[in-house]
């Protein structure tokens, strides 16, 4: 059930990507490739690279500029335009942690103890991890509520992040006794919601997973890719004729989900099309299908990166644009919590 807007809100799409590495496919399917279609939708569209993010693990800092330019240059050449949506790195927009500190003192431990992210993240050395890292979800939630936006289109493993968001907001709207903050439904959609590692489907594939083999960079070359590909973990069993039959091997079911995702089919479709092939002859054709959709985009992002003052100049615009809409929303909050600004 969607909950009503509070007054003066609009629906508006705010969704982000960290530069903490190169995009992968799953980014690609499970982030990037939405991202476009809500923006070809003609909703507002808000997109940002979230560097803050990026440092809750440590970043080599010359990578983190040229990752967070290589993003940039990934979402333009997967389709979205600078000029329709807002495309820029949210440490240029400083509403993003004004408001970040203010919901680190409205969330509370226990919720941000529960997230199976840090859980993930951290590890077994839980003591020895950034407290960014730990308030990573409340962060996000203030990326997200800076522009009131109302929907986000993500991966499966950010729902419970996008959970907590929404308990952000509904408590900081109970505290302050005050209708403010939109409650934002989650956009989840598609066959690769989540893309799982070449080299283990019961993993998700990550951009920081130690092994270059597990994921597909949105940076490969078509001979890398069909390599990937061809050396991805399966079984010996072709493929059933029905999704039924992949239910204990996840390594074939992911491979169909990518097929399905890319081509724009069902995954039912596409074990339809392919019940009883072996792998010799569906990896071949899931590879000639990836190298046909990434290479487009993987050839203009090199096209782009030659030019990373105009990369900097559309993040540079794109966040004075964010600007503009986050800035008058924070100071109705530093207004609404009691914070004197006398200043302006
Ligand atoms: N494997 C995936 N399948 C589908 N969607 C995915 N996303 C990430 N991995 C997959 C979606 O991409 C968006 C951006 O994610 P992020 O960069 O903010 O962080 P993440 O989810 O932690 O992604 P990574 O690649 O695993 O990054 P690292 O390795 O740095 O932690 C989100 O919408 C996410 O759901």
């Amino acid at each position: 059930m969607t909950t009503p807007l509070p007054a003066g809100v609009t629906p508006r799409i705010f969704s982000g990507i960290q530069p903490s590495g190169g995009l992968t496919l799953g980014n690609y399917l499970g982030a990037l490739k939405r991202f476009v279609e809500k923006q070809d939708e003609g909703i507002e569209t808000v997109y940002c690279l979230v560097d803050m993010h990026a440092i809750t693990v440590w970043q080599d800092p010359a990578k983190l500029r040229h990752a967070t330019r290589e993003a940039a240059a990934g979402f333009i050449a997967a389709g979205i335009d600078p000029a329709r949506s807002i495309l820029f790195n949210q440490s240029q927009v400083t509403a993003h942690v004004e408001l970040g500190w203010i919901f680190n003192c409205v969330a509370r431990m226990g919720w941000m103890g529960r997230m199976t992210q840090f859980k993930d993240k951290a590890g077994k050395n839980s003591e020895n991890v950034s407290l960014g890292l730990f308030a990573y979800p409340a962060l996000m939630a203030a990326d997200i509520l800076a522009y009131r936006a109302t929907m986000v289109p993500v991966g499966e493993d950010q729902k419970q992040h996008l959970e907590l968001c929404r308990d952000i907001a509904i408590k900081f709207n109970n505290d302050y006794k005050v209708d403010f903050f939109p409650v934002v439904e989650p956009i989840i959609e598609g066959a690769a919601t989540r893309v799982m590692s070449l080299r283990d489907g019961t993993k998700k594939m990550s951009k920081s997973d130690p092994s270059d083999q597990s994921r597909i960079n949105l940076t490969d070359d078509a001979d890398t890719i069909a390599a990937k590909i061809r050396k991805a973990k399966t079984d010996p069993e072709p493929l059933p004729d029905s999704l039924e039959g992949l239910k204990d091997r996840p390594e074939a079911r992911n491979l169909v989900n990518i097929y399905a995702a890319l081509a724009g089919a069902t995954p039912d479709a596409v074990v339809g099309e392919y019940a009883g092939a072996q792998f010799g002859k569906f990896k071949p054709a899931l590879a000639d299908l990836a190298v046909a959709k990434l290479s487009p985009i993987t050839t203009e992002m090199t096209r782009l990166m030659a030019d990373p003052a105009e990369i900097d100049r559309i993040l540079g615009a794109g966040a004075e644009r964010a600007e503009t809409l986050a800035r008058p929303v924070v100071e109705q909050v530093y207004d609404i919590v009691g914070m004197i600004r006398s200043r302006r």
